[in-house]
């Protein structure tokens, strides 16, 4: 029995992994933006992996706002909630405005993603990106505990069409690019302009606005998008987040038709 299950876990992973070294789109992080981008594009048939540093994916949903696990959300993404099967209750005093449990805004998202066919590898950390012939072409990857150890390991190489920064706000990825590959931007001054303190309504509509393709293949949803663009930040109101992973999904979607 203890050997049947050892070689069962081993191979079905090993299966998982080498399906998903090669695929259509890569997400990093398995924030709320990336978790309703990657089922969106999975719904329509597109190969898309999620790479997540933590144990958890979920990202800033679990804790609410201060830890107490309740978020807002206004109308407008009440439709992409509905497609996960993610409850919500109208605000009395603000119509338009919902609250929902972070609980069950996280479990959901990620069980969303992955019925929709999308594949998450969890504890994995992205650390660098493929650039080929000036394009993004994939993402280096390794094991989250062999980064935060400083183990002395190599990494191993996911390809793919497409790469969506979900990292939140510190856009690891577009960051990297910028300093490593020493890309452009398709921004203002051709590099990440920075996170804007707080104003709510501002930066759930610029996160959406900023949701966009940065540099060739190289796209950008959520809080990322917001610190590449310069937008504010709202804290716990999540329908920003929601539809710029489906804005994501959809520009991708028309990029690798294109
Ligand atoms: O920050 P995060 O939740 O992403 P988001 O979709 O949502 C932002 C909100 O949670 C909140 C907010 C709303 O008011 O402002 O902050 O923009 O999740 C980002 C995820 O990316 C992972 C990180 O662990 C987190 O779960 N991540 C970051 N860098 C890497 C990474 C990396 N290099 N490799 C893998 N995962």
């Amino acid at each position: 029995m203890e050997n049947l299950v050892s070689s069962a876990i081993v191979s079905s992973f090993n299966a998982k992994l080498i399906d998903n070294l090669q695929v259509d789109v890569a997400i990093v992080g398995g924030g709320p933006s990336a978790l309703v981008a990657a089922k969106y594009l999975a719904d329509v048939g597109v190969k898309t992996a999620i790479f997540e540093r933590k144990l958890a994916p979920g990202g800033g949903t679990w804790g609410g706002g201060m830890l107490f696990n309740e978020a807002v959300v206004q109308r407008d993404a009440l439709e992409i909630l509905d497609d996960f099967g993610i409850g919500t209750q109208e605000i009395a005093t603000a119509p338009g405005f919902y609250t929902l449990d972070t609980v069950e805004m996280a479990s959901g998202l990620i069980f969303g993603a992955l019925k929709s066919g999308a594949k998450i590898f969890n504890a994995m950390s992205v650390e660098d990106v493929v650039f080929k012939n000036d394009e993004i072409g994939g993402l280096v990857v390794n094991w989250t505990p062999v980064e935060r150890l400083g183990m002395h390991v190599d990494p191993l190489v996911v390809i793919a069409k497409r790469v969506l920064d979900g990292t939140g706000h510190p856009s690891e990825i577009i960051n990297l690019a910028t300093k490593k590959a020493q890309i452009k931007l398709d921004t203002p001054t051709g590099g990440i302009l920075g996170e804007k303190p707080m104003f709510a309504i501002s930066g759930e509509a610029s996160t959406v606005e900023n949701t966009r393709e940065y540099f060739p293949n190289l796209f950008a949803c959520g809080m990322s998008a917001n610190n590449v663009m310069g937008g504010y930040r709202m804290g716990p109101i999540f329908g920003g987040m929601l539809l710029s992973g489906r804005k994501a999904a959809r520009l991708i979607q028309e990029s690798l038709q294109r």
